[in-house]
């Protein structure tokens, strides 16, 4: 059985195929939002804004990028052999949809119009962007939830009020401009959304991606009617089904196109995080994920709810079952390419060279380029315990990098301690931040084989579908 699992992330959209009895990886392939849809205006994920807390981008750049990613797949394999679907989306950001939605979900069960994605669903949106999880707009609605709910915004939804969370999002919507969120029809996180397209119908919300809106009472699997009142009105009404084990959807037949078998069945998109958390096999207790991507992300499996006392870390659903904890540091890979950048240094010095040639610096350095979320600080740039500009280009790198460490180490303390921490995504290439996790952690740090454990997270959700039933 070959399975398809579809990872859109902050800055590109993969598809990977999964051997179901080898337990292997087929093929890959995928889309750069910068260099491969340039005309979208969003190099690293998101739209270009004077002010920077504010992280929007194009959810038809999400659409075009399917409709090339099946493209790209379809031009180099048989497709016609995938049994299943599956697949995440980055978590949090939000795409609001008006009366255009419906019609527009219709149109992809007809193969035949010659429209393309974009084309079809050009007219479907009540907003035309969608805040996206690097958005830190929302100090207003965040302080608000935590006057009205203190505590119980934490112990109910997993996390306390959060400005990249959707409900706070959703709530400075619904306050700057409440025509347009009055003509709202329906409101679908990224993953949510891309899944509702592949079946041409309203697809569910999972408690892995659905956690990370402050909207959903985790214990109970079902929207808090009560914060959802207090966040915008008539907000239930808004939001997609809570994901319950059953949905039946199938495959669109727009998708013919791309050699896919319509009608083949597809499992509810999840989160990137909790997406990883499968595709790494860390969905069973005992091992820690540090996902090194455009944020750095902390993870591991959870079998009873348990939140973050001082309030950093999350709590979601594992979609395997029982819960998953999380961290997440907004700035990851993005900042470190930025340091690389000023030093003036290639991959092989800032991965390996650096931490050879100052093995024994122990200086600290954060970079502060986005606001950071855990903990909460501003964006003022390099931070450094040491004088910056009387330090070499490796002594840079190195304190960089042991500074991100450091700050993960502390914040995840409340999750438990690992043994074995498993790390992915794109910087676990990297020789000396491995070593420098292996030793601010004392744990044993394994590299994961699949750089995509998202994506192959989404295609083991997909093997799990009943096929035929
Ligand atoms: C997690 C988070 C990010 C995004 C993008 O809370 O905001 O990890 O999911 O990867």
């Amino acid at each position: 059985m070959l399975t398809l699992g579809i990872d859109s992330s902050t800055q590109s959209v993969k598809a990977l195929v999964y051997n179901v009895e080898d337990k292997s990886v087929v093929t890959a392939v995928s889309v750069n939002f910068g260099k491969d849809l340039p005309e979208f205006g969003c190099p690293d994920g998101f739209l270009p804004n004077e002010d920077p807390l504010v992280r929007q981008a194009d959810p038809l750049l999400w659409v075009a990028a399917l409709d090339k990613v099946l493209q790209k797949l379809a031009d180099s394999f048989d497709t016609s052999k995938i049994d299943a679907i599956g697949g995440d989306g980055q978590q949090h950001g939000s795409v609001y949809l008006g009366d255009g939605w419906s019609a527009a979900l219709a149109s992809l069960s007809d193969p035949s119009d010659g429209r393309t994605l974009v084309e079809r669903l050009d007219g479907a949106f009540s907003r035309s962007v969608a805040p996206i999880w690097m958005d830190s707009s929302t100090h207003a609605e965040v302080a608000a939830l935590d006057a009205r709910f203190c505590e119980a915004l934490r112990l109910r939804t997993g996390s306390p009020a959060i400005e990249r969370f959707t409900g706070p999002q959703i709530m400075k919507f619904a306050k700057d401009d409440p025509t347009a969120y009055a003509a709202t029809k329906r409101i679908h996180l990224v993953s949510s959304f891309l899944c509702s397209i592949l079946a041409g119908a309203d697809a569910p919300v999972d408690t892995g991606d659905g956690a990370g809106m402050n909207l959903l009472d985790l214990g109970k699997g079902e929207w808090d009617r009560e914060i959802c009142d207090f966040v915008a009105p008539r907000l239930v009404e808004k939001l997609p089904c809570v994901y319950d084990g059953s949905c039946g959807l199938r495959l669109a037949g727009y998708f013919a196109k791309y050699g896919l078998r319509p009608g083949i069945p597809i499992a509810p998109f999840t989160g990137d995080n909790p997406a990883s958390l499968v595709g790494t096999g860390a969905d069973k207790p005992g091992v820690a994920v540090i996902s090194l991507g455009t944020s750095d992300t902390f993870f591991a499996a959870m079998p009873n709810f348990r939140t973050d006392p001082d309030g950093c870390g999350h709590v979601f659903g594992n979609p395997s079952g029982g819960f998953m904890s999380l961290a997440c540091f907004k700035n990851g890979s993005l900042a470190r390419e930025k340091v690389r950048t000023m030093v003036g240094c290639d991959y092989r010095f800032f991965d390996e060279t650096a931490f050879e040639s100052a093995a024994g610096f122990k200086g600290r350095a954060f970079p502060y380029f986005e606001e950071e979320i855990t903990p909460k600080h501003e964006a003022t740039g390099i931070e450094a315990d040491f004088r910056w500009d009387a330090a070499s280009d490796a002594e840079k790198v190195v304190a960089i990098v042991r500074g991100q460490v450091l700050n993960m180490f502390e914040r995840t303390r409340w999750i438990g301690s690992f043994d074995t921490i498993c790390v992915t995504g794109g910087a676990s290439r990297s020789k000396g931040i491995r070593g420098t996790i292996a030793a601010v952690f004392g744990a044993k740090v394994e590299t994961l084989d699949v750089p995509d454990s998202a994506a192959l997270g989404g295609a083991i959700l997909a093997s799990r579908l009943k096929v035929g039933a």
